[in-house]
């Protein structure tokens, strides 16, 4: 009898087990390109955090031990494998890079009239090109709007997102994003014309906001003005540059988005000089490129190119003085710049990847002067996008 109960017991253990289903270490998707889970059905994903991805097990839940490591195995213990052959292998086997950008924001990513992407964010993807290819025309962009992001990287269309996208706990989680380090911290703001005399948020109790859906920008804006008490208007639209129309010909007092997307659109108005920034922030926009949630892997190769670009700053190596480093016999860099070692095969990248990311298009400090610097219609300062060294909160790793 004692022992039928057990059985029983055992049974029923197992039963539970399996419905609850996600306790096994998730492994990583074989085929990434293929959607890990059904894209979500509204365009704001972000705000729906019951999508399907919900039920996604977190990454953390892997094994420690499947971390590539250039220690030497234990004495008797098995290595674990590192985890290959997901989405980079895919990228490789392809031949380019499909990176998901913006195409209407000048300074981060913009399309000219001949086609030709160019930004902030953009030069980020031709990093991560450059890195794995040599070559950073190797990548194909795809044009991506607020609504539209999200379910490009779920569904595979695009490899990696580098669109002003803030990282945020939903899109981490319940959205199935995995974010890489940040590229650059901003903050929400507000533009107004001067002529109305608006000097705070306060001056605008009960004013119209033009404010593009699908984004944070949106929830942050019902957040700031609930938080004061005052009343406003938002006029909402799918498409930015219509966002941007309807505030520059005057049907909305304010338009809101990141400040980096303020000064950008500042750039884009019938007269610039009509308009301020107020001298407010709103919240927290940390921009961060992301892949898709599953593929360690991918994840690590991209974080850690976007690190080489703020580790070469910190170094002092520039695509211009790369070569005179080549025969340096500082260990720090001869690892960094894969002269020695093989730190670029524990995540699937040739140990080089960084020299080529800095050959290629630079290190961060080049990448960010060259897109927004002083000689740039934008000539934003670097503030909390300098390195920890100048003040700021950029800080790499050891590549060691
Ligand atoms: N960082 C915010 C806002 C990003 C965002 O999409 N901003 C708008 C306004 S500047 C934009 O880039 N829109 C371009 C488009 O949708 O085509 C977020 O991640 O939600």
């Amino acid at each position: 009898m004692k022992r039928q109960m057990l059985v029983l017991l055992v049974a029923a253990l197992a039963m539970i087990l399996a419905a609850c289903g996600g306790q096994q270490p998730q492994a990583p998707a074989a085929e990434p390109a293929a959607p890990a889970t059904e894209a979500p059905a509204a365009p704001e994903a972000p705000e729906t955090p019951d999508t399907p991805e919900a039920t996604e097990e977190p990454e953390a839940t892997e094994e420690p031990a499947e971390v590539p490591t250039a220690e030497p195995a234990p004495a008797g213990g098995e290595m674990a494998q590192p985890v290959t052959g997901g989405m980079l292998q895919t990228i490789i086997s392809r031949g380019n890079l499909i990176c998901g950008a913006n195409q209407v924001l000048p300074g981060f990513g913009n399309v000219d009239a001949a086609g030709e992407f160019s930004g902030f964010d953009v030069d980020f993807c031709r990093a991560v090109a450059a890195a794995i290819f040599d070559d950073p025309t190797s990548v194909e962009f795809r044009p991506l709007t607020a609504a539209e992001r999200f379910t490009a990287v779920q569904t595979g269309e695009v490899d990696v997102l580098i669109r002003n996208t803030t990282h945020t706990l939903s899109r981490d989680g319940a959205v199935g994003l995995d974010f890489s380090p940040i590229t650059f911290y901003d903050g929400q703001g507000m533009m107004v014309r001067i002529a109305d005399g608006i000097d705070s948020l306060e001056d605008m109790a009960g004013a119209r906001i033009c404010v593009q859906t699908g984004t944070t920008t949106e929830l942050n804006l019902a957040d700031n003005f609930r938080a004061r008490g005052l009343d406003f208007e938002a006029v909402v639209f799918q498409d930015a540059d219509a966002t941007f129309a309807a505030y520059d010909t005057g049907q909305c007092d304010g338009f809101t988005t990141d400040k980096s997307g303020l000064v950008s659109y500042q750039t884009k108005a019938n007269d610039p000089s009509e308009h301020k920034i107020l001298d407010v922030t709103m919240s927290k926009e940390p921009l961060a490129p992301s892949v898709l949630q599953g593929d360690a892997q991918w994840a690590d190769a991209v974080r850690w190119i976007v690190f080489a670009t703020i580790e070469a700053e910190e170094l002092g190596i520039t695509s211009e003085n790369i070569d005179t480093f080549m025969d340096s016999d500082e260990p720090t860099i001869r690892r960094f710049l894969g002269i020695e070692g093989d730190l670029g095969e524990g995540i699937g990248l040739p140990n080089d990847f960084a020299a080529r990311v800095i050959r290629h298009v630079g290190n961060y400090e080049e990448i960010y002067n060259r897109n927004l610097g002083p000689d740039t219609p934008f000539n934003l300062p670097r503030g909390q996008n300098a390195l920890y060294t100048d003040g700021g909160l950029l800080y790499s790793p050891p590549f060691r």
